[in-house]
């Protein structure tokens, strides 16, 4: 920034300069998450690479240094943080018992340290609603026609 300063004395006579400011702004502001506490449910037949969630946090200093952020979690079993904050699955649930509850920790910090951190829990529900239908409920139309039994239905 650069500013022209002017000084008069009494008798009129006065001097003009100029005035170059540089701010040099510090790193005086943690990142900060965006939820003081997340909770996820994760159905055991998510593939590798399916998404959890997503994380967001802001960090109000200016200079890119200083606001950059990394995301981690506290363990990288089943799962991963990027470093755009998306929570991602990166193993196989299938063989993981309904009801298993992930307690981790996300961080979020600039290069020198200075952070936010807060607890997720990430619960392994079953698999998803498959649909088996019963033969009893489906009417005989036509018998001249082939009858299609409906035995499951896979998205
Ligand atoms: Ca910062
Ligand atoms: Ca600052």
């Amino acid at each position: 920034m650069t500013c022209t300063v002017t000084a008069t004395d009494k008798g009129d006579h006065s001097v003009t300069t100029q005035l170059s400011i540089t701010v040099n702004e510090i790193n005086d502001n943690p990142p900060v998450l965006d939820k003081g506490s997340y909770s996820y449910f994760v159905s055991q037949c998510s593939s590798v690479g399916s998404q959890v969630g997503q994380v967001t946090a802001t960090d109000t200093d200016i200079k890119t240094e200083h606001k950059d952020v990394t995301f981690a979690l506290s363990s990288n079993a089943g799962f991963l943080v990027g470093n755009d904050g998306s929570i991602r699955v990166i193993q196989d649930l299938c063989d993981v018992p309904v009801g298993t509850k992930y307690d981790l920790t996300l961080t979020v910090s600039n290069a020198d340290g200075t952070k936010d951190t807060a607890p997720v829990t990430i619960v392994i529900t079953g698999k998803g609603p498959e649909i088996h239908a019963s033969t009893d409920r489906i009417a005989h139309v036509n018998l001249s026609l082939p009858i299609l039994y409906l035995l499951s239905l896979t998205n």
